[in-house]
């Protein structure tokens, strides 16, 4: 079989078989231990290879790559430091079921074991934080392993593989043949199965959806959206996954993440029936499990999700479906409408109270930068197909609560609650739409966390607008702090540079806007600049959440407080 096939390196098999399962984008920390890899894409230009600056930044655009496109985004690092720095992107795809594919360059066969220059047993090192690892110690074994690895990626509950790259191995030249593109294998809901699940609907007085997770190609999105609004079922969506429903339709009722509104929670508790579509209704979305029995949710429970291993995990469902999102979204918008549903009056309500939400929250002494206002005014100014990224940090709740997601547009953000995803997610996500407006969320302790991740963007196109939410300290922590030892500040306050300077020292826009009608002016000039801008707003630190400010929890939490 291999007679006629060229001899090649296994350096080259590995980019012969990215080509061959259409990779067209890889982010990368150059190492010396997959040279051979680096050297075959020298002649792969149909590939862009995106420089990055360390491998945390590399590890989140490949993350983001993968939730954007529903492509497995490409990473490749060195082996021991290499590999640890990527491991927070590794995990962050783990938890948001994004598929990705890791290759670590590794030391050669000959050494392993002998705790050899950088090595590390990649097998033990990732076993928890990703979907598969493997090590390919044979070249000829190159296209069959990445064949698996693409496979295991995107099939069922999409996720991270991460393969090993002795270097020797890399060196070894042999003839084999490559194969792809990969194809996802997802599971399809039965007949059954969908007729049940329009039973169980059709016989409840108060049903709510939920939809959320991975695994959303807009047909799908667009498909659950009809399904939706045929039956006029309440829509709610699972932390950070806000765009797969349009926020402007009447279904959409609001997000379950860590700003959740108080209505929607008490809405959820009191409704009858729960259909999860995608979501594993994990500890943020269920409000740290407060919202459904474990086991038994209390409530009839349809549970849909792409992994056998997810249903019945931690909720025991009244119907569990294992399906693909594509393939369930398409088989529910074909359902036979529910005829005049009697919760018509519910679900007004729910949108009623969404809507109402959209107001910010008055506060007794109004900042002279008014997040409320500068949210309210980006949710009219932002275009239907622009894509929003968010790091991890209180500033969150700003775009959450006040910004409506949608498709083509995009809400990027880590389920993980990792820390420096948002710069990194913002460069990947330009990169991918350079002609679409990118805007990313940050605090500024989050920014520090990835931020040079900036000047990887710079030469690569228009670049992102990074909204920098300065507190000048770690906010999520300090709000934590002062619910459980009020007035006992360590450990958050932070000393930052000057953003608007450091963003012009990149070559990059650089704004500082202290007032509310500063922003908008801000913006545009950012818009105009083409290219990567840092926008820092200089809240107001009192104002903690979009609800409440820090004062007024610590007085809530001393007032709690046995005297
Ligand atoms: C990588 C990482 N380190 C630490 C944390 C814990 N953590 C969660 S939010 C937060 C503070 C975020 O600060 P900032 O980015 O300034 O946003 P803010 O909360 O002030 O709005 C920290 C330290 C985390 N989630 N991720
Ligand atoms: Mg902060």
């Amino acid at each position: 079989m291999t007679a006629n096939l060229p001899l090649m390196s296994g350096g080259q098999l590995v980019v012969a078989a990215l080509r061959a399962h259409g990779v067209r984008m890889a982010f990368s920390v150059a190492g010396e231990s997959y040279l051979e890899v680096l050297d075959a894409l020298f002649d792969a230009p149909e590939i862009h290879l995106v420089t990055c600056r360390q491998e945390g930044g590399a590890a989140f655009m490949a993350e983001a790559y993968g939730k954007l496109t529903g492509e497995p985004g490409v990473l490749l690092v060195t082996r021991g430091p290499g590999a640890c720095n990527a491991s927070i992107g590794v995990h962050t795809a783990f938890q948001d079921s994004t598929p990705m594919i890791v290759l670590v360059g590794q030391v050669a066969r000959h050494q392993i074991d002998r705790e050899a220059f950088q090595e590390v047993d990649f097998r033990k090192m990732y076993a928890p934080l990703a979907k598969w690892v493997t090590q390919i110690d044979m070249a000829e074994r190159v296209p069959e392993l990445l064949n698996q690895a693409f496979q295991v990626a995107t099939s069922g509950r999409p996720g991270p593989v991460v393969v090993a790259l002795p270097e020797d191995m890399l060196r070894d030249r042999r003839a084999a043949a490559v194969s792809g593109p990969y194809r996802a294998v997802h599971a399809h809901p039965c007949a059954a199965d969908l007729a049940e699940l329009r039973r169980l609907v059709a016989a409840a007085e108060r049903p709510i959806m939920l939809v959320g997770g991975s695994g959303w190609s807009d047909a799908a999105a667009a498909d659950i959206a009809r399904f939706a609004e045929a039956n006029q079922l309440p829509v709610c969506c699972s932390f950070r996954r806000q765009d797969i429903v349009d926020n402007r339709l009447s279904s959409f009722v609001g997000d379950l993440g860590t700003g959740a509104a108080p209505t929607l929670v008490a809405r959820f508790k009191a409704a009858d029936l729960v259909l999860a579509v995608g979501a594993r209704i994990g500890e943020i979305t269920s409000q740290s499990y407060t919202l459904l029995g474990i086991p038994d949710p209390g409530k009839t429970l349809i549970h849909v999700h792409a992994a056998a291993e997810e249903l019945g995990r931690v909720f025991r469902p009244t119907l569990a479906i294992q399906s693909g999102m594509a393939e369930f979204a398409a088989a529910a918008a074909a359902l036979e409408r529910i005829a005049a549903p009697r919760w018509r009056g519910w679900r007004e309500a729910a949108r009623a109270e969404y809507e109402a939400g959209l107001a910010p929250t008055p506060f007794a002494s109004a900042p002279a930068l008014d997040l409320g206002k500068v949210m309210s005014w980006l949710r009219e100014r932002l275009p239907d197909d622009a894509i929003v990224t968010s790091d991890a940090g209180n500033f969150s709740g700003w775009p959450n609560r006040f910004l409506q997601y949608r498709r083509p547009g995009r809400q990027l953000g880590p389920t993980s609650g990792a820390m420096g995803y948002g710069v990194p997610a913002a460069v990947a996500a330009s990169l991918v739409h350079s002609e679409r407006v990118v805007v990313g969320f940050c605090g500024d302790g989050g920014f520090m966390m990835t931020g040079q991740e900036l000047a990887t963007s710079l030469g690569e196109g228009p670049g992102p607008i990074i909204l920098l939410f300065n507190n000048a300290m770690y906010g999520t922590i300090r709000m934590h702090q002062e619910r459980r030892f009020p007035g006992r500040v360590v450990g958050t306050a932070l000393r930052n540079p000057d953003f608007a300077a450091l963003a012009a020292a990149y070559g990059a826009f650089g704004a500082s806007v202290a007032r509310t009608e500063e922003f908008a002016p801000a913006f545009e000039s950012a818009l105009a600049a083409r290219r990567a801008s840092v926008i820092e707003l200089r809240m107001d630190p009192e104002m903690i959440t979009t609800r409440t400010t820090l004062t007024a929890l610590r007085r809530q939490a001393e007032a709690a407080r046995p005297s």
